[in-house]
């Protein structure tokens, strides 16, 4: 073969390399071009993680820049995007596909986020993260940078902390303050609940890396504590990679779920919370306020109810109804009915359970609404039958 018979368009490709190599050793142009597309392919890579870096970057100047940390104000019009349905239409949301923090080498190059706090802010973010289910299943020294990288948020009435559409920037606990939850439909804003003084929200986003699914505004002055998306990947979804891998079989076996799409049910696993019961302790009182459900992963708790006197005043006096056992579920009744608890539930020797927050039972569990109904108005039978009156469980 000549020079002259190489074909045009493969000329451009031979570019940096010398015709000279290809006159005196054509059976090189293979190797060549095999040579050459790999560089072509390794550069079209190395522009991709250059582009995700300098994306990670700006994201993560959140953390550090003030008034990105805080939750953003209606006056901010230069952040706002156009409209929401520009907003929606911008990413395509990946549904349950969590981001999986082990694919992603540049998350341990992420700089250790600690923002200071003073012994008492200390206490406080303490007491605030007691309860927050994300952070039950985290080791201590993951849940200690967890703390160090929360950042203190004050917020006023009609504060908008989250907007539906927006991109993920934060996690939030809360402190103090009652917050709206607020969902279009039909471009309706719907309040379909509230966070009263205790929970967390905005990890949706974060996790799944779509827009943000409801908006959250303030109806008093509160205190929430935020943390950054690049620490929440870090720690959060890098220990929700491993508790799908742990969850992953028992959840296939829990009948309630069942009917769920495995998709689903790894949304219920990448939410859920554990909590050990010592042998005879409390997990929920009757006639408390509800706001969690619960599965049995190990061990068995009884349900007691208090009986009532002939005359029909409440006795003190507990009798035992039922007993859950390993895969079984209990705490949905006041959830459904939105009433106080119909019963006492105990630990019977050390009982493993895995806890999900109203919030999530109600998006999650709707599918599984009706078989939950259909075991309720068993209850209704079953306490006619065992107390022998029709008490009306919903009241
Ligand atoms: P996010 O990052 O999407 C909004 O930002 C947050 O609101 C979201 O994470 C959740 O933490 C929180 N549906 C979706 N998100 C909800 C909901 C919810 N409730 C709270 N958030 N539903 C309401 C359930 C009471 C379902 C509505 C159809
Ligand atoms: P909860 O949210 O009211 C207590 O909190 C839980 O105990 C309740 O949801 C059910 O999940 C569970 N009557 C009422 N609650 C029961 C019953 C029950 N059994 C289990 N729970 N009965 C027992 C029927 C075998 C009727 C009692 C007379």
């Amino acid at each position: 073969m000549s020079n002259t018979e190489i074909p045009s368009g493969l000329k451009e490709l031979l570019q940096g390399y010398t015709m000279e190599v290809l006159r005196r050793r054509p059976e090189n142009l293979v190797e060549f071009a095999v040579q050459h597309f790999t560089q072509i392919l390794e550069g079209q890579k190395n522009d991709l993680k250059n582009k995700k870096r300098s994306n990670r970057s700006s994201l993560k100047g959140v953390t550090f820049e003030t008034k990105s940390n805080k939750p953003k104000k209606e006056d901010e019009e230069e952040e706002k995007e156009p409209s929401t349905t520009a907003k929606y239409n911008r990413r395509v949301s990946v549904c349950a596909e969590a981001y999986n923090p082990d694919d992603d080498e540049d998350d341990d190059a992420e700089p250790r986020v600690v923002h200071p706090k003073t012994d008492e802010q200390r206490h406080r973010l303490q007491d605030a993260c007691r309860d927050i289910l994300l952070f039950k299943t985290l080791e201590q020294e993951q849940f200690s940078e967890v703390l160090d990288g929360m950042f203190e948020v004050l917020v006023k009435p009609q504060d908008h902390i989250i907007d539906q559409g927006d991109d993920g920037d934060n996690f939030y606990v809360i402190e103090k303050g009652v917050y709206d939850i607020f969902v279009q439909k039909d471009g309706v804003s719907i309040c379909v609940g509230k966070y009263d003084n205790k929970g967390s929200f905005g990890e949706l986003a974060l996790m799944y890396n779509t827009p943000r699914a409801a908006t959250i505004t303030a109806t008093q002055e509160g205190a929430l504590w935020g943390l950054d998306r690049a620490t929440f990947h870090r720690l959060i979804l890098r220990n929700n990679a491993k508790k799908r891998r742990v969850y992953e079989a028992f959840i296939e076996c829990v009948p309630l779920l069942k009917s769920l799409e495995l998709s689903e049910r790894m949304q219920i696993v990448d939410v859920l919370g554990v909590r050990v019961f010592k042998d005879g302790e409390c997990v929920l009182m009757q006639g408390d306020e509800a706001d969690c459900f619960y599965i049995v992963e190990s061990g068995e708790v009884k349900i007691m109810i208090k009986s009532k006197t002939k005359a029909g005043q409440q006795d003190n006096t507990e009798v035992e109804v039922a007993r859950c056992s390993k895969g079984q579920y209990f705490g949905e009744l006041a959830l459904v009915t939105n009433k106080p608890r119909a019963a006492s539930v105990y630990a019977v020797g050390e009982t493993k359970c895995l806890v999900i927050d109203i919030q999530a039972f109600e998006r999650l569990l709707g599918p599984c609404m009706d078989i939950m109904k259909r075991n309720i108005s068993q209850y209704e039978e079953q306490r006619v039958a065992l107390l022998g009156s029709r008490v009306d469980l919903k009241h």
